[in-house]
């Protein structure tokens, strides 16, 4: 069954409820529309298109607690793909085609 913790645009309290829940184990990938996983916040397992949400190419760091997720550049997993099981606190320090970053790209992703 798939999670959709939450989508919201205040990150405030909801972000700390968030961090809470990673610390016992979240399920959901959560992406954060700033840097060093601050500003809004959007969790979900997976999402075939951020644009349906209000969410797509804003991300600037995510939370993958441990699971292995691709990230993709287009809607319904295509374009350029990063596969990373690490939290990245800032995309910009992850190079994307033509000396672009991963900053504001992500438009859909999934596990594996
Ligand atoms: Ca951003």
């Amino acid at each position: 069954m798939r999670t959709k913790i939450t989508r919201a645009l205040l990150a405030g309290s909801l972000a700390v409820g968030i961090a809470a829940a990673g610390a016992a184990g979240a399920s959901a990938t959560v992406l954060f529309q700033d840097k060093d996983y601050k500003g809004a916040v959007y969790g979900a397992d997976s999402n075939s298109d951020l644009r349906k949400v209000g969410w797509s190419k804003k991300a600037s760091s995510v939370k993958n607690y441990g699971y292995t997720v691709t990230f993709w550049t287009g809607a319904n997993y295509t374009g350029n793909g990063l596969r990373t099981s690490s939290d990245i606190s800032d995309l910009r320090k992850y190079k994307n085609f033509l000396n672009g970053t991963w900053n504001d790209r992500i438009m859909s992703y999934r596990r594996g």
